[in-house]
């Protein structure tokens, strides 16, 4: 099943948003199989946001992202990867849809709450920047055959 790395950001974290986040994914029948409160360092950011370090926002976005600790999320489910960005909505809070996380606690654009990985290549990527292989409780759910159908 596909697995994909979800941040609670700085701002989740202040605003105490963590529980009502999670609990989404959760309600979603998604299964968390890793977890850790931790604090990006610069060396980290840059490595975790490597695509952005030339772009001229990307100070402030080292700024934020390491100003307080954030929460790591192994998230595993069925097309997980596109279940959790359709989740999350736009990047800019404002332009997100009301029912997505974005879209009911952000309005901002770079204080968007949470992180998701966009593709396959970028998960494993990313789950190998925050997780060490003994790190990750990979379990089958007592609930799954309440989940979904045995064929899906
Ligand atoms: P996303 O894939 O939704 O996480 O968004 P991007 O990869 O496009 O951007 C990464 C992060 O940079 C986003 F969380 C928002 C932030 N950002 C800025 O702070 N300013 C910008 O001008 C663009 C993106």
């Amino acid at each position: 099943m596909e697995k994909t790395l979800v941040l609670l950001k700085p701002d989740c974290v202040q605003r105490r948003l963590m529980g009502r986040i999670i609990s989404r994914f959760e309600e979603k029948g998604l299964n968390i199989i890793a977890a850790k409160l931790l604090q990006v360092t610069p060396d980290l950011a840059k490595q975790h946001y490597a695509e952005h370090v030339e772009k001229p926002f990307y100070p402030g976005l080292e700024a934020f992202i390491t100003g307080a600790p954030v929460m790591a999320l192994v998230v595993q489910g069925l097309e997980v990867i596109r279940v959790v960005r359709e989740m999350l909505g736009a990047t800019n809070g404002l332009n997100a849809a009301a029912g997505t996380i974005r879209g009911d606690f952000s309005s901002s654009r770079q204080m968007n709450l949470v992180h998701a990985s966009d593709g396959p290549e970028a998960a494993a990527r990313e789950i190998e920047l925050y997780f060490a292989a003994n790190e990750i409780c990979d379990y089958e759910p007592c609930l799954t055959p309440w989940m979904k159908a045995s064929d899906e």
